[in-house]
């Protein structure tokens, strides 16, 4: 027996490829050496495992071929990845355990290389099938790894795909693809997030499958019993996360968020209302449509302009004809307090006369075939080619181009088709999603960052790495701004450089339903920036699935109408009086609570938790939290329950079991762990906002950039004893990471309310006013800081206001009695 103690940053490449020249040279499986936090052993049949700690709950394993371990490269992980972790080891002449004092331990069978992951309580985590060891893929050249599956185990995550219930049994592909209208369980779609959170007897871990070639997990579909993951190519790499001391999924979140990151706070305005469609021309139209808003009262912060807008589509160039000045367009509307978000897709047409394309074919930037030839596919412009975003040169060369349209005001960029899409040369089933015709030859070359390699390797980070393209070259041109860019495809760590949408929809009561799982999915699969096109994409809604949907996506972190080219008017008010009073008020509503969902973003880049949140996440020892679809929280505090089906105008709404819920419009209280039929008329979001909490909001504006000096609105329900802070900063830039910001707290009890600030900020707002919702008694005594104060109680809100002087800046202690 022998026991190493090792401490030291994680497993370098120069340590690996010592490890493995020692390993070359003892031909021994069950063979095994040491690694800084971790081990390297020989397996059978010339393979390799790497058992290495990250941190003390999340281990990443890696099993390859000795003769082509590649070498260690991720588009997924952030840079900095390299955790300090001190690892213990004891070998026996059967296994080796690796552990850390207060985590996980990592049991290997010699010489088979079989793993048990155990929690630091010694409950298994993950433990290999022991009749299928790693390396025996089907395919050759391929890999796949097979585990037992826990008693009735539960999968989430994903990211975004297109299934319902039941989460117990399923299987998955990750492949990015082009899925116009898209049915229910329709697979793979746009983008690959190969992680999922699994629960297990209210036991969360988690595992990403860190290989970027065309994969697939069997989830206990073949068998109840097993589940597995597989991809054509490349290495077995995962991370396992064991989920902490409590086992959660919202500590499995955080820890794959710091491996592969966060996305950074985004500027409020893309927060606000968006208005889009393909596409809004000329810019008569634009101007037509944004007056209207204003006319309306209706909030809108972002209009997009799709395709249309182009010069016969080349990229960064306009219509002169639709949009002969677009500068004067953009400054007008900035007047209004409206910005333009503008469409980029990844295809270059091919024409010596076009200065990108001249230009990126002469420095050899476009994705090449093995002959060396320029790969050219159909696309918008007609036959174009593709830059080699994998290339760090041609990245910066293609980030450079949005010089200028931020020049003439453009605000916002949406990279479109870049699964990438092209065009097929023949007929294919518009079904047949995956079709090999619908995008590069698997044989296209791509630079990888110094890891060349083929499409087979590289199409699933194509639209990561164009993102990363668009993010990067916005964050050199204008420093002083946070950029937005919202994108299609993406793989894992795409929240780190865009939000994305769901693709192309369907104006469909059964799609509505389905962009419930499809956002709290990618939430929980660390992209939290996420939205639906509401209304639906392809065809067009009625007035009432149009309104219902716009109340689902009120609160969704991205909040954007979009239709297809041809569709009938999908506007706030294309569907008569009646529903533009209901979409106005709903939209007002989004605007009202600004300051929380803000506030949410600053929780996620701490934390890694979305803003957008299923059930369970919160709720993790509440079984029945985990099948609810057609229900989310935004944040802790709020329980959104929207109405998903024609025609109805009431719904049952599950109350997960740990807190009471108080209805948002009634004041009524609703038991934990309860189901209850409540109204919901054709003008009402059923909405909870938990008992014992609050939640920051204002009064209605017309856009982002009207809030500041606005004053904050603190709605609460007293409860038992609880404290919770909001964040608050100057909604762009970033001077907040120089400490220009404050955290509004609010301790709320059962009989009192204390609001507190700590930081400061030059754009922190007053609270002119806090409301109390779902009190027994409507007339209380109300005292503020220890002085007797009136308060009104609105029976239309349920709420009794309280006022807070405008000269009341420091601690505020309201007692209710
Ligand atoms: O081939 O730019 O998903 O939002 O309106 C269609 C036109 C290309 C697909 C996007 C959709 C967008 C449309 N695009």
């Amino acid at each position: 027996m022998r026991i190493v103690h090792s401490e030291a940053m994680t497993a370098t490449q120069e340590d690996i490829a010592l490890a493995r020249r020692s390993l070359t040279s003892v031909d021994k499986p069950g063979h095994a050496v040491p690694l800084p936090n971790g081990l390297m052993m020989r397996l059978p049949e010339q393979g390799v495992l790497i058992a290495t700690f990250l941190s003390p709950h999340v281990i990443r394993i890696r099993v390859a071929n000795l003769e082509n371990l590649h070498r260690d490269f991720s588009y997924a992980l952030t840079p900095n990845t390299t955790g300090v972790c001190s690892v213990e080891t004891r070998e026996t002449a059967d296994t080796i355990d690796l552990w850390t004092s207060d985590g996980a331990r990592v049991r290997i069978e010699r010489p088979s290389g079989l793993l048990t992951i155990f929690d630091e309580h010694g409950r298994i985590v993950v433990e290999d099938d022991p009749y299928q060891p790693p390396l025996s893929g089907p395919l050759p050249g391929s890999v796949t790894a097979t585990k037992l599956r826990g008693n009735d185990e539960r999968y989430f995550g994903f990211g975004e795909k297109a299934f319902g219930k039941p989460r117990r049994s399923l299987r998955t592909r990750m492949w990015n693809s082009d899925t116009y209208g898209y049915p229910v369980d329709a697979d793979p779609l746009y983008q690959s997030i190969p992680f999922f959170i699994a629960i297990s007897e209210r036991q969360a871990y988690g595992l990403f499958f860190d290989n970027t070639y065309r994969s697939s997990f069997d989830m206990g579909a073949d068998d109840p019993l097993r589940y597995s993951f597989a991809a054509e190519g490349g290495e077995l790499d995962y991370y396992v996360f064991t989920g902490g001391r409590e086992r959660s999924a919202r500590a499995v979140l955080k820890d794959y968020t710091d491996l592969t990151g966060r996305t950074p706070l985004p500027p409020l305005w893309s927060l606000g209302y968006h208005q889009s469609r393909w596409s809004y021309y000329p810019d008569s139209r634009v101007r037509e449509i944004t007056a209207r808003f204003r006319e309306s009262r209706i909030p809108l912060d972002v209009i997009h302009l799709d395709i249309d807008h182009m010069d016969e589509f080349r990229i960064f160039t306009w219509d002169n004809e639709r949009f002969p000045d677009p500068a004067r367009l953009a400054s007008e509307l900035a007047e209004a307090g409206i910005r333009l978000v503008v469409i980029v897709d990844p295809g270059v047409k091919v024409e010596d006369e076009y200065p990108l394309y001249h230009e990126g074919d002469s420095h050899g930037y476009f994705c090449l075939l093995p002959d060396g030839k320029e790969y050219k596919g159909r696309v918008w412009p007609g036959v174009s080619a593709f830059p080699d975003f994998t290339d760090p040169e041609v990245r910066k060369w293609f980030g450079s181009q949005y010089a200028r349209h931020l020049d003439v005001g453009i605000s916002g960029f949406w990279n479109d088709m870049n699964e990438p899409s092209v065009f097929p040369e023949h007929e294919v089933d518009p079904l047949d999603f995956e079709n090999p015709a619908k995008t590069f030859p698997l044989e296209v070359r791509h630079a990888g960052d110094g890891h060349p390699g083929d499409h087979a390797r590289y199409h699933n980070v194509y639209g990561l790495q164009m993102a990363r393209a668009t993010f990067e070259g916005l964050r050199r041109l204008r420093p002083d701004e946070r950029p937005f860019v919202l994108t299609r495809a993406g793989f894992s760590g795409i929240q780190r450089y865009a939000a994305v949408w769901t693709g192309d929809n369907v104006s469909s009561w059964e799609h509505l339903a389905l962009s419930i799982p499809m956002l709290t999915n990618l939430g929980v699969s660390g992209v939290p920036f996420v939205g639906a096109d509401v209304g639906g994409f392809s065809k067009a809604p009625s007035g009432e699935l149009y309104a219902r949907w716009l109340q689902a996506a009120a609160l969704t972190p991205l909040c954007r109408s979009h239709t297809e080219t041809g569709s009938k008017d999908q506007e706030p008010w294309s569907y008569g009086k009646e529903f533009e009073e209901i979409n106005r008020r709903t939209i007002n509503f989004r605007y009202e609570l600004l300051p929380y969902l803000y506030s949410l973003f600053h929780e996620h880049q701490e934390t890694g938790a979305p803003p957008l949140r299923p059930l369970w996440f919160e709720y993790q020892s509440d079984p029945r939290s985990y099948d609810i679809d057609d229900q989310f929280l935004v944040g802790a505090n709020l329980l959104v329950a929207p109405v998903v089906t024609e025609g109805a105008l009431s719904r049952s709404v599950y109350f997960p079991a740990g807190d009471d819920w108080v209805c948002w419009k009634s004041g009524e209280r609703f038991k934990a762990g309860t189901e209850a039929v409540v109204n919901a008329p054709l003008d009402c979001l059923p909405l909870f906002l938990r008992a014992g909490a609050a939640v920051v909001t204002q009064s209605v504006v017309q856009h982002t950039g009207e809030m500041q000096g606005q004053p904050l609105i603190v709605t609460a329900t007293l409860g038992e004893r609880r404290a919770m802070s909001f964040y608050e900063d100057s909604g762009n830039g970033y001077d907040y990471l120089e400490g220009n910001f404050s955290l509004l707290t609010v301790a709320v009890g059962p009989n009192e309310i204390e609001i507190s600030r700590v930081g400061s900020c030059e754009y922190q707002r007053r609270v002119s006013h806090v409301d109390l919702l779902g009190l027994q008694n409507e007339s209380p005594r109300v005292r503020i800081n220890g002085t007797p104060s009136s308060s009104e109680f609105d029976q239309a809100t349920a709420r009794l206001r309280i006022s807070i002087a405008a000269e009341q800046t420091g601690n505020i202690r309201i007692e209710v009695s």
